[in-house]
């Protein structure tokens, strides 16, 4: 994927409310839209809660698919329809887990009157997605507990399409997560650049520079067939994780026991679904949750990746991942840690140096503030590195109570 060939610099400005309230009309609601607001802090599509007229009816997520990113975006579409249908099988098959709350999947909206489950409106391409009432999400990581229920989030949805085949899901986003590409297309835009150097570009320049040749571990386990394609999600950061904000767990018989509050119970955000390696949602979900400053910090420096929370996501996971993982794919797991920040630093990195035209910024210099903090992350993760495959080992070799 070429993220910075783009020609304009940022997503055309959202449309007015009483647009916002039409288009969501157009999508078959159960009542009239009484509001549409902005959701969350996307940095490709733009998200609205969309609220209806009435008491107690269900609130909906509106978004514009950003389709300079989404080339296709009825393919997008197909692959969610497609995950979900796999995953509310899944569901009904299964017990209930003793002491969780249900898993729970957005439902894709048709439009109204039509057969499609999106709207195209002059340019833009609109979907509509139930919303997950109760839940909450987080920018950054609270404490341990948080870290277990996200890693348990992602294995969990990880197991939930572990047989679907993956050949099943189209490739909606070419080259995303092959960091050798990115690696290619940052030296491109670099030739090119007219961005003014500074001290802080060059510290990037030279980071990369001294990390080339890291880019290609996991496509080169790939290729030699030590790692294959699965469904992944592609996107498993922590605020696309939404965790219970107080429903009570119920005994089977009626009653409610003990609170499910703070459990994890959806990974939302499935734009991105694709096939993939499940070491980029591993390395992601981690480089998201583990650095305790979150994504959008300008205190650079002081950037960690903490190996508790991250001892602690692991084990999440793996109570509910374990079965399907390979001896090679527990292998690759901590140069997946490693790899993900650096590629989503160089990613921004590159946007920054080509004007900012994929990621959406706030002021000028953002998307370098986010690349420091990637390559800080990656800088703790490397001196961590073998108590990151130590603690990998370990819980490989545990068998963990999911
Ligand atoms: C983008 O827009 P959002 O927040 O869902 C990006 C991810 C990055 C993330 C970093 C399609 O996701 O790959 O990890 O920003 N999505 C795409 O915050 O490029
Ligand atoms: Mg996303």
């Amino acid at each position: 994927m070429s993220e910075s060939a783009a020609p304009t610099a940022q997503e055309a400005p959202m449309g007015a409310v009483s647009d916002l309230v039409t288009i969501a009309e157009g999508f078959a609601l159960p009542a009239p839209v009484a509001a549409v607001e902005p959701l969350g802090r996307g940095n490709v599509n733009d998200t609205y809660l969309v609220s209806l007229r009435g008491e107690d009816q269900p609130r909906f997520v509106l978004q514009r698919l950003n389709t300079r990113v989404f080339r296709r975006p009825e393919l997008v579409m197909g692959n969610i329809s497609a995950v979900v249908r796999h995953v509310e099988r899944r569901l009904a098959e299964e017990p209930p887990q003793p002491g969780r709350l249900p898993w729970r999947v957005p439902q894709v909206v048709p439009a109204r009157g039509g057969s499609t489950p999106w709207l195209v409106r002059g340019e833009a391409f609109w979907r509509t997605l139930s919303f997950i009432e109760d839940s909450r999400s987080h920018e950054t990581i609270t404490d341990l507990e948080h870290a277990r229920e996200i890693g348990y989030g992602l294995g969990r949805f990880h197991s939930l399409i572990s047989d679907l085949p993956a050949s099943e899901l189209a490739d909606t986003l070419e080259g995303f997560h092959i960091t050798p590409g990115y690696l290619a297309e940052y030296r491109r835009v670099l030739a090119e650049s007219t961005v003014s150097p500074s001290a802080e570009t060059e510290h990037c320049l030279a980071f990369v520079q001294q990390r080339q040749d890291l880019a290609s571990v996991l496509e080169q386990a790939r290729t030699a067939g030590r790692l294959q394609l699965r469904p992944i999600h592609g996107d498993p950061k922590i605020n696309n994780l939404l965790m219970a904000s107080g429903s009570v767990i119920g005994d089977g018989e009626g009653r409610g026991s003990q609170t499910g509050c703070g459990q994890a119970i959806a990974l939302v955000d499935l734009d991105t679904v694709k096939p993939g390696l499940v070491h980029y949602d591993i390395g992601d979900c981690l480089r998201s949750a583990c650095n305790r400053l979150g994504e959008e910090t300008r205190d650079w420096p002081e950037v960690q990746f903490d190996l508790e929370l991250a001892e602690a996501l692991l084990e999440g996971y793996l109570g509910q991942a374990r079965a399907f993982l390979t001896p090679d794919d527990f292998a690759h797991i901590p140069e997946a840690i490693r790899l993900i920040p650096f590629e989503l630093g160089l990613r921004f990195l590159t946007d920054h140096l080509a004007g900012n035209v994929y990621f959406k910024v706030s002021h000028p210099g953002h998307n370098l503030e986010r690349a420091l903090v990637q390559f800080q992350l990656t800088r703790s993760i490397e001196a961590q590195l073998p108590a990151i495959r130590a603690i990998v080992e370990r819980l490989r070799a545990t068998e963990v109570a999911p």
